[in-house]
């Protein structure tokens, strides 16, 4: 609906007062039908409008939905969550942006939804995703080559550990991109990648955080692996928020990702792991493989310190062992 967003920043700005159909009208430079028309479209959405069109409508309430106007309100970044796609009920928001990635949408575009009947993780597992969770897909569109593609995923895992720190949360980066608090999996990215020969595409960086979601919310297998920030602040989280904060993270992220700052970034994601260091087993391809973690490299591999001497592991899943005395 035009102008609906204008409507409500203006209506923020003037909170707790009432502001005349009139008056809004003209700012605007539309009827007051229409001004009516668009308060009955947000108050459909949730938005707590008091008034009627003779009287002033005035701002009472914002609903707890990741809706764009919500997101967008106060967001500083300059390409990322610019464009938005907001779906109530979906399959898999990673799937959405790939259909919208292949219809030429700019880079930036941001796919998220209160709900997933069919979320994804890795090698085609389920990722629960009941409502109050934030579930969410990037469409990134950077000008390099594939090779340099995995540098997304590592910036997206720091760029939540970041984003759940500022929370007063302590979370661990789980080699490949799992972030943990207390052990447990409060965050799942996975990330898409879509490239011509050499020359990337665009890639979905999808990430899913279990926010305000109560524990019996979890399917029985999961519930014991899994951790909601609902459970561990013992509040509810602003999601809005959460999602500008960690917009911006990225974003300043992203653009250090294919350049000489990816060092740094690096050094951070070894800061947040709580993988290396640490013996683990992997399983890879149809092996399992024990050692210890020393480092992974530039292009997110584990670096692996087995009996049999070093090994590389590009994508594996991992159970973390002791650490070594
Ligand atoms: C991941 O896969 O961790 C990637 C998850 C990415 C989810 C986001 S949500 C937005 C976007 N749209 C999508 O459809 N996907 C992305 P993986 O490492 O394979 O972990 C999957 C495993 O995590 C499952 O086999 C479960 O054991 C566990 N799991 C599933 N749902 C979970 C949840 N909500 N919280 C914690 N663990 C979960």
């Amino acid at each position: 609906m035009a102008k609906r967003y204008e409507i409500l920043e203006f209506l923020k700005s003037k909170q707790p007062y009432s502001v005349s159909g009139e008056e809004l009208a003209g700012l605007l430079g539309v009827t007051r039908t229409a001004i009516w028309k668009a308060v009955r479209e947000l108050r459909r959405d949730g938005y707590l409008i008091a008034g009627r069109p003779g009287a002033g409508y005035a701002l009472a309430g914002s609903p707890d939905r990741l809706l764009p106007e919500e997101i967008r309100d106060g967001l500083q970044t300059r390409i990322l969550g610019r464009t938005i796609h907001y779906r109530d009920s979906t399959d898999s928001t990673n799937e959405v942006a790939k259909a919208l990635a292949r219809r030429g949408v700019p880079g930036g575009t941001l796919v998220i939804a209160e709900e997933q009947w069919s979320g994804k993780g890795r090698l085609s597992r389920e990722w629960s995703s009941p409502r109050g969770g934030i579930w969410m897909s990037l469409i990134h569109r950077p000008q390099i080559i594939s090779l340099l593609a995995p540098r997304y995923s590592l910036a997206a895992c720091v760029a939540v550990a970041r984003s759940l720190h500022k929370l007063g949360l302590n979370p661990g980066i789980k080699w490949p991109n799992d972030l943990l608090i207390e052990g447990r999996k409060v965050c799942g990215i996975l990330t898409e990648l879509w490239a011509e020969l050499d020359r990337v595409e665009f890639l979905i960086i999808g990430i899913g955080i279990n926010a305000n979601i109560e524990q019996a919310s979890f399917p029985d297998p999961i519930r014991p692996l899994a951790a909601s920030l609902l459970e561990l602040l013992g509040r509810k989280v602003d999601r809005p928020a959460l999602v500008r904060d960690l917009l911006w993270e990225l974003e300043g992220l992203f653009d250090l990702a294919p350049g000489p700052g990816f060092e740094g970034l690096l050094d951070e994601w070894r800061r947040f792991s709580v993988t290396l260091g640490r013996r683990v087993r992997v399983k890879a391809g149809g092996e399992e493989i024990s050692g210890l973690a020393r480092d992974i490299d530039g292009e997110g591999a584990l670096l692996l310190e087995t009996k049999d001497g070093p090994r590389r592991i590009l994508a594996g899943e991992v159970t973390l062992g002791p650490r070594p005395e």
